[in-house]
């Protein structure tokens, strides 16, 4: 029997559990220097001058600032249509572009006298016009970067409008919707540490999810030979997209081979809430049409995504989002224009599903709108309109090549376990009534892309010497549990017990290449190139039991309930993998038992249902999230008990996105929410516990059959949440509730709905 589907433990998880994790924070590092950054306390301005005086007269302090950094600026990253001219110096030189821009560094032998020496450093602003709003922004009055002569950072889709586009259809609803802004808050800040060795290499120690990527980035932005960087990445509490190599991590490497001495910084959590990189931040104008009997027959969709003060990758995101516009219906004709702008305010990044959330809202909110005017079910207007599950391979008027899928099967399974009818019957009964408290019930149905742009990964798998397995993956686990999942994908290959099967990650030094870990891509790439070097190895240990047995290896077979290679038809002329260990030792042969492999496949499209339930009081606007039934679709789960755990986490994120998080700047580009007294980050408590319903449809884009999961619950949930506190409050003549829909934004909405 195949331990694949089953509900194994996490391997990681007694080490977490016991403490005994080893964060870049508690690396020993003896002789290390504390690096503290000075920060633009101003959102925009021009600095005349830096007075390092009386922080550099503290006892061991050296402070650096823009004029002392020797190299260039900070991406953006090399994407088609993105303004190359709005990188990121290190340091800022001449102009502050956000709060948390950088100003000074200052290095100390312990991080208190760092902390004061920074209060110490004066900074002289010249005030320039802050831009916040990215709607200001787009009209180009005030400029982030005066060279390159607008605030648009890139476009994406067409400006054209067909003016036609709605004709003959019944019925035509618009509306907003703004993806507010979140900040990704892994419960580990970023941290990193830097060491130059005797022999010149530089060793970085990095809180990331990338470390192959941040080698490349460290060597080619400081003039080095990839060879001579060692990027190690140790146990990461979390990084939700967003811990990618970053202006601190580099500069933090600088430091080390200008001083010769080692280098460590962590940040606090309040600069981790205006320095990290945010996600989201994109508003949503969308028109959809259709005939009364429910058929959509066109979609518009204009987003104007909010960049941050350096366009990265966050501009290119309203391309994700265009490719996923279309949702899991078939939509006869879209439009998208996409516009991404600097402002005075964090960069935006990628954060748990990057792009794709957005499009789910907008399609998801114009759905429930679209019902609404035509007086119709949202499920039943949803079921007109799915692309049908004979239908896959599917491709979109935007041009995605779905693998496969089952939209309405989805929809049918989320719908019978949250009791539909039963919710419906209850929300009529409570509306006849009148009372305070209000049922709403929103649906979403999504479907998101994973490894999306084709991505390769590397795995290696090598005998050890007890006859047990390591798997060497480029990919990268920081709370996704690749540890467990990885070692049973190679141990079910090799018929060995996942026990005996350990994954190794995180080094670039110990494993050749990698891509890292974002956009859900892992176990459909990273998890198959393990299986395929898995294979590699038998078939090498079958050249090698041939030998040793005196047959040909085509004559061997492998047992994988047993773990034995055995001659075809005689299993007791057998070697265990511990009898071949040993004996390949003995032989110096043991090095023929490894295989690698680099593995590339086209996007899988993992999908889902959400129902949510919610109770609003329209007295107090107090909503409470009484119910959320998830069904999510990743094709074949590797391990279910995993799969839950990500269906989870990402379903905190969805829900928290609805109804409680959202980064805030008050009109001079300060940031109103920079710690968790202030940012809406919910706990447990704050949340009920999800029904999460298993389907499983396989994709045929890999042999194991797997999507990607790990930002499905995120992806699925918001707009499910949304929609039923708007539901809630339909009676009452409520159309719109910004996001986080909590108890000022319904209140809001219940005052201009009154009014
Ligand atoms: N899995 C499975 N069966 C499948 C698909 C996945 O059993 N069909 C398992 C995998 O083998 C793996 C886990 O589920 O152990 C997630 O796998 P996958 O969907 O391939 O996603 P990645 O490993 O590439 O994770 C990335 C994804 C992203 S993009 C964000 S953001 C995110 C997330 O994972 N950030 C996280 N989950 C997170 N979980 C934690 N704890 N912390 C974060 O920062």
């Amino acid at each position: 029997m195949s331990i694949l589907g089953n509900r194994v433990l996490r391997k990681e998880d007694p080490r977490f559990l016991r403490g005994e994790g080893r964060y870049v924070e508690n690396l020993p590092l003896a002789g290390a220097a504390s690096v503290t950054f000075v920060r633009s306390l101003l959102a925009h301005a021009r600095i005349a001058g830096v007075d390092t005086s009386a922080a550099a007269a503290l006892p061991n302090v050296q402070i650096f600032t823009g004029a002392d950094i020797d190299i260039g600026p900070f991406g953006p990253p090399p994407f088609p249509g993105l303004d190359q001219g709005m990188g990121r110096p290190l340091v800022a030189k001449d102009t502050v572009r956000f709060v948390g821009d950088i100003v000074a560094i200052v290095v100390s032998d312990d991080r208190a006298t760092g902390v004061d020496a920074a209060e110490l450093v004066l900074v002289d602003y010249d005030p320039l016009t802050v831009v916040v709003r990215p709607e200001d922004a787009a009209k180009d009055e005030t400029l982030l970067f005066p060279d390159s002569g607008t605030n648009v950072a890139a476009r994406s889709g067409s400006p054209e409008h067909d003016e036609k586009l709605f004709d003959g259809c019944d019925a035509v609803v618009s509306g907003t919707l703004l993806s507010q802004r979140m900040a990704p808050c892994p419960l580990e800040p970023r941290s990193a540490a830097a060491e130059v060795g005797a022999d010149g290499r530089i060793t970085a120690w990095l809180s990331t999810q990338t470390p192959h990527q941040d080698r490349m980035v460290l060597a080619g932005t400081l003039g080095l030979d990839p060879t001579d960087v060692r990027v190690v990445a140790p146990d990461v509490g979390g990084g939700f997209g967003a811990k990618m190599i970053n202006p601190e991590e580099i500069l933090i490497v600088w430091l080390a081979r200008k001083l010769g001495r080692p280098m460590r910084w962590t940040e606090t959590r309040s600069e981790s809430m205006v320095a990290l990189p945010h996600g989201r931040a994109e508003k949503l104008d969308f028109t959809i049409g259709g005939t009364k009997d429910g058929k959509v027959l066109a979609y518009r969709l204009e987003a104007l995504q909010d960049s941050g003060a350096y366009p990265g990758l966050g501009a290119f995101l309203p391309n994700l989002t265009a490719l996923m516009s279309s949702g899991v219906y078939d939509i006869p004709t879209i439009e998208f224009e996409g516009k991404s702008v600097a402002t005075n305010t964090t960069p935006i990044s990628a954060f748990r599903g990057a792009g794709r959330p957005e499009a789910s809202q907008a399609i998801e909110r114009a759905l429930d709108a679209f019902a609404a005017e035509i007086g119709m079910d949202p499920g039943e207007v949803r079921r007109k309109n799915f692309i049908a599950k004979d239908a896959f391979p599917h491709t979109t008027v935007t041009h995605a090549a779905y693998d496969s899928g089952d939209y309405e099967g989805a929809l049918d399974l989320a719908l019978r376990s949250a009791g539909y009818d039963d919710l419906r019957a209850e929300q009529k009964q409570r509306r006849e009534q009148g009372g305070a408290k209000q049922l709403g019930i929103g649906i979403s149905c999504y479907v998101e892309i994973t490894n999306g742009i084709n991505e390769t990964e590397f795995g290696e798998v090598e005998i050890t010497e007890d006859g047990g397995a390591i798997v060497r993956t480029g990919s990268f686990s920081h709370g996704q549990g690749h540890e467990t999942t990885f070692a049973m994908i190679a141990a079910e290959r090799l018929g060995l017990p996942v026990e005996k099967v350990t994954v190794h990650k995180g080094d670039t030094d110990e494993i050749a290449k990698g891509t890292g870990t974002y956009g859900s891509k892992s176990t459909q790439i990273g998890g198959m190139a393990a299986r395929v070097a898995a294979d590699e190895v038998v078939e090498q240990a079958k050249k090698l039991v041939g030998d040793y047995l005196e047959t040909s290896p085509a004559d061997i077979v492998l047992d994988t309930a047993l773990g034995k290679l055995h001659v075809a038809g005689a299993p007791s002329r057998a070697l265990s993998w511990a009898e071949l260990a040993t004996r390949a030792t003995a032989d110096e042969r043991l090095g023929e038992l490894k295989a690698e492999h680099e593995f590339t496949a086209p996007p899988t499209f993992p999908f889902g249902a959400h129902i949510a339930v919610v109770e609003v009081d329209t007295e107090t606007a107090k909503v409470e999230l009484l119910r959320l039934v998830a069904v999510d679709d990743a094709g074949t789960l590797i391990n279910p008990l995993i799969a839950e755990g990500q269906v989870h986490g990402g379903v905190a994120t969805g829900v928290a996105q609805a109804l409680y998080e959202q980064v805030v700047y008050d009109d001079d580009g300060n940031p109103m929410t920079s710690t968790f007294v202030g940012y809406a980050f919910p706990s447990a408590a704050d949340l009920p516990s999800w029904e999460a319903v298993e389907m499983e449809t396989p994709t045929p884009n890999n042999a194991l059959g797997a999507k990607g999961i790990g930002e499905s619950g995120t992806i699925g949930s918001t707009p499910a949440v949304h929609n039923a506190v708007i539901d809630a409050l339909a009676p009452y003549g409520v159309r719109h509730v910004d996001m986080p829909a909590n108890g000022e934004n319904v209140w809001r909405a219940l005052q201009e709905a009154k009014a």
